[in-house]
């Protein structure tokens, strides 16, 4: 194999074949497999779904769509926690071609109202807790999930006789849109990155090989639907091999540890804060963790030190995987025997190239430079947003992803280190251009760099870093608070704020943030 300058990077494991469908046609044939089994679960309720009802509640729910006039390309949003019914509602979304977009269920009305502006949504899904917050920013055409308080009860489309179902849609699995998380991406404001089903399908396949459900294996879902590590490797993950999805709707430590517990949890997908209190927490050892065969982590890195405790502590092994969700998300995946440190090695289907962040030459293995990704799983582009979908796309179909790192003389990925400027909370993006510009409408605030400060247990905080106008003065605290007060938790000025007398930028006035980082 070719090591030197131009190499191309490749999946150890053989390619597969993949099918251009819909969503719900590749998953509605794979359920049908799996018979009166149970697919999802509530821990807190119980309730549940078999495998059996899947296609038939959710073709429930497209008629349900049709019969409110949504058409194909139409978006609807998803506010809430997780439940089983997200699911129903994805795969209702998929059998009519309607586009679902979904927000994180602690945004205020506020971030909610900016994401459906930008995506040209009227509909929301959502659960009891939150219809108060929709209805602050003027939207009134709710479905709610879990109870009938402020708006039209989910249980409607549940019951839905069906006849509305359109018998003329034709899904175009390589066009249509299906799902539009937000991600910042490499630079600037949240987007709506536009995944085609064949985006999401493909991407199912690719890591499917990479870690094995079968239909005996019990997954918990405490990682939210809303982004696509939920709702990709943990939802539709489980339910393309015939597991048993049990979802939470929130991380709460003892209800969490019961749940894998109760339910025999066999996999559990986490990020890093998660290995965290795995590792550290009193409660873990009162807990018997003995049926969880498999571990699988990702979104933010994970310390090796850590690694190595959660993994003679607990006796478990744990997979990193590499994405992001403009991949949908899947790059990467370890596989045995596990690699600490790296991310293993690419998913079948799709290629690498790592650039020399001088140069832009292609590089061989063990040398250090952008992380590029080619393949089938590879975004349609940023909604309405062609200029930021080329900076990142390149001509011959490169994203370049923004991450630094190298492939080891057996082909595992090791990510050293980030370029863009995205801070990571707990694994949650936040995005410094957002908070850069609220700090901008404070009065006393001449200039701003928002960056990275490193935390122990949340990973990264966000951190600014203040220019004060002259002959005018705020406190820290004061500052703080202007911010903390408009933004959802995961953006809190955690990291605190610094002033300076200038924010270091290049000669084409790009804030040196590398510069900053080092300040501390
Ligand atoms: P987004 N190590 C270091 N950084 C990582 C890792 C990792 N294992 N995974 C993701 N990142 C960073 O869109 C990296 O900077 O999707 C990347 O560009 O919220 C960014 O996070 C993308 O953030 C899984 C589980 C992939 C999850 C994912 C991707 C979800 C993160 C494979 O098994």
């Amino acid at each position: 194999e070719k090591t030197g300058p131009g190499t191309i990077f490749r999946s150890p494991v053989p390619d597969v074949e993949l099918p251009v469908q819909s969503i719900s046609d590749f998953l509605f044939s794979r359920f049908n497999t799996f018979g009166n089994t149970i697919a999802l679960v509530d821990h807190g309720t119980g309730r549940s779904y078999l495998y059996s009802q899947l296609e038939d509640l959710s073709r429930r729910v497209g008629s349900f769509l049709a019969r409110k006039g949504l058409r194909k390309g139409d978006v609807v949003c998803y506010y809430g926690t997780n439940n089983p019914e997200f699911a129903l509602l994805l795969l209702g979304c998929s059998s009519v071609g309607v586009t679902l977009t979904t927000t994180n269920p602690a945004y205020t009305p506020a971030e909610l109202k900016q994401q459906m502006t930008i995506m040209g949504c009227r509909t929301i899904f959502t659960i009891p807790a939150l219809t108060a917050k929709c209805r602050e920013v003027g939207f009134d055409d709710l479905i709610v999930m879990g109870g009938s308080e402020g708006g039209r009860p989910f249980s409607d489309a549940l019951s839905d006789d069906g006849r509305a179902f359109p018998s003329d849609v034709r899904v175009d699995p390589k066009e249509d849109v299906a799902i539009v998380p937000f991600s910042s991406g490499t630079t600037g404001l949240p987007k709506g990155v536009m995944l085609t089903h064949y985006n999401i399908v493909s991407n199912l396949l690719q890591f499917r090989g990479m870690f094995v459900t079968t239909p005996e294996d019990c997954n918990i879902a405490v990682l939210p639907f809303f982004h696509l590590y939920g709702m990709g490797p943990v939802l539709m993950g489980t339910l393309q091999d015939g597991g048993k999805m049990v979802t939470l709707p929130a991380f709460d430590p003892e209800a969490y540890l019961n749940a894998i517990v109760q339910h025999k949890a066999s996999i559990i997908h986490v990020v890093p804060p998660m290995v965290l209190f795995l590792t550290r927490h009193p409660l873990v050892a009162k807990f018997d963790l003995s049926r969880v065969r498999q571990v699988v982590t990702g979104a933010a890195p994970l310390g090796d030190a850590l690694t190595k405790e959660f993994m003679e502590k607990r006796k478990l092994q744990i997979k990193q995987g590499y994405g992001m969700t403009e991949l949908s998300p899947v790059a990467s995946i370890d596989v045995e025997p596990v690699t600490i440190g790296t991310v293993g090695p690419l998913v079948p289907n799709c290629e690498a190239k790592i650039l020399d962040l001088d140069t832009g030459a292609s590089l061989g293995h063990n040398e250090v430079g952008e992380v590029c990704i080619r393949g089938p799983q590879v975004m349609k582009g940023y909604h309405d947003n062609p200029k930021a979908t080329s900076q990142m796309i390149d001509k011959e179909g490169w994203l370049h992803t923004g991450d630094v790192g190298f492939f080891s003389d057996k082909g595992r990925l090791v990510i050293s280190d980030r370029l863009k400027e995205l801070i990571k909370y707990k694994a949650f993006q936040v995005a410094p251009a957002e908070l850069e510009d609220l700090l901008h409408k404070h009065p006393a605030v001449l200039d701003v760099a928002v960056v990275a400060a490193a935390d122990e247990r949340a990973g990264e905080v966000p951190q600014a870093f203040v220019v004060i106008r002259p002959n005018m003065a705020a406190k820290e605290e004061e500052i703080r608070k202007f911010v903390d007060d408009q933004v959802s938790d995961h953006k809190k000025l955690r990291g605190g704020v610094k002033f300076l007398k200038e924010i270091p930028k290049s000669p084409s006035g790009k804030i040196l943030r590398r510069l900053l980082k080092d300040m501390k």
